[in-house]
């Protein structure tokens, strides 16, 4: 049944062209959460099934990432599941209470509580992800890529310890300070985990990977090359090593740490093919900054997304201008927010596709 090597042929490359610095016929978009709460249909079914059992069924995963593709003229899909599958496969419960966001009834609370993960076989318990991988990829009939994604070492290890999203990070910042040892434990055996759900996502039929370090802006620059650059660069290395062992092709992958703008050099050094940026940043400095063999992906400011269609064609027609042709790939800065309207997305997709 888990057919991976018959995949139907790719009609629209131009995502993995502009990841690979290659001519693209027209600037690719996509938009971080694409699948999600701001559309009807995705709360239609999010009426009738828990969130983790969406991500958990293939067949409701892929229908919830097609919803976008069916509305608008996107250039790549991004498989339906969460950054927090990881820390459940390491053993923790994560609940998702609407309009709240993730909780963890029982957080990392100290050291000790590090005996409580199970490394061993995390990736097995996560194969529903690449179920739904390789059934996406048929059910795409070659339209656009398929992304896949992982949350990055600092970003999990937020969560497991705050118990959910935090607005400061006190407690993990904590373990910084006063465990160092124990955070570097945890920060290694989650790079570990993730490395191996990356070979698996890439194995299942993901054409490209993003790594998201969504708490990359709650570290000053220092801890950001302490405490999360070094394990970024470790994923891609070993990845790479990984596949080039087993003969498979590596795909381009991204790295999205939101918050970082102050180290996009740093950042360009990592071997990564794509560096997506926030809004706060201004695509010529970080053309500057990372210089010409990188691609960039952003990054309009999801608030904008309430302004007039207008408004909107304006602002990101002067984006992909910015940016220009070469080496783009057309996104947000951030994820897109329950209550932005419809029309919004159709304005962007549309303004980023008639821009150059
Ligand atoms: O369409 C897509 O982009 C694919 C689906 C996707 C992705 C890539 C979801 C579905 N989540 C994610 C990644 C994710 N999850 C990140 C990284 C991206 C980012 O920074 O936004 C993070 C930080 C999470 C954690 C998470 N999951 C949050 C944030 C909480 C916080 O404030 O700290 C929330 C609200 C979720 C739930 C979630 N994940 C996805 C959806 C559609 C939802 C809404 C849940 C619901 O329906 O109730």
């Amino acid at each position: 049944m888990k057919d991976t090597k018959n995949f139907p042929i790719l009609k629209n490359d131009n995502l993995l062209r502009a990841a690979r610095g290659e001519a693209v016929d027209r600037v690719p978009v996509w938009v971080m959460r694409q699948a999600g709460r701001y559309l009807p249909e995705f709360q239609e079914v999010r009426k009738q099934h828990d969130f983790f059992t969406i991500c958990r069924t293939p067949e409701l995963a892929c229908e919830v990432t097609m919803q976008p593709l069916r509305r608008f003229d996107l250039d790549a899909s991004i498989i339906f599941s969460d950054i927090l599958v990881i820390p459940q496969a390491l053993g923790m419960t994560v609940e998702m209470h609407p309009g709240v966001g993730p909780v963890f009834p029982e957080p990392l609370q100290s050291p000790a509580d590090l005996a409580k993960l199970t490394p061993e076989g995390a990736v097995g318990r996560l194969t529903y992800v690449g179920d739904a991988i390789t059934m996406m990829r048929h059910m795409l009939d070659g339209r656009v890529p398929l992304i896949g994604f992982t949350g990055a070492p600092w970003t999990l290890m937020g969560y497991m310890i705050e118990g959910g999203g935090s607005k400061t990070m006190a407690k993990s910042k904590a373990w910084l300070s006063d465990y160092p040892d124990d955070a570097k434990k945890l920060l290694s055996m989650l790079t570990e985990s993730i490395v191996d759900y990356l070979e698996m996502q890439v194995k299942a039929g993901a054409q490209l990977l993003q790594i998201f370090e969504s708490s990359a802006e709650h570290l000053p620059k220092e801890d950001f090359l302490k405490w999360s650059v070094p394990y970024i660069k470790e994923i891609r290395d070993k990845l790479t090593q990984r596949l080039q062992q087993q003969s498979i092709p590596i795909v381009p992958m991204t790295i999205f740490a939101k918050g970082a703008g102050h180290s996009l050099k740093e950042q360009a050094a990592l071997g990564y093919d794509v560096i997506g940026l926030d809004w706060t940043v201004d695509p010529i400095e970080a053309r500057k900054e990372v210089g010409p063999n990188i691609t960039l992906q952003g990054n309009l400011d999801p608030q904008d997304m309430y302004k007039t269609p207008e408004e909107i064609r304006a602002l990101t027609t002067e984006m992909v201008q910015k940016f220009g042709k070469e080496r783009y790939i057309a996104n947000l800065g951030h994820g897109i927010t329950p209550q932005t309207p419809i029309v919004s997305m159709e304005t962007l997709v549309d303004a980023v596709h008639k821009a150059l």
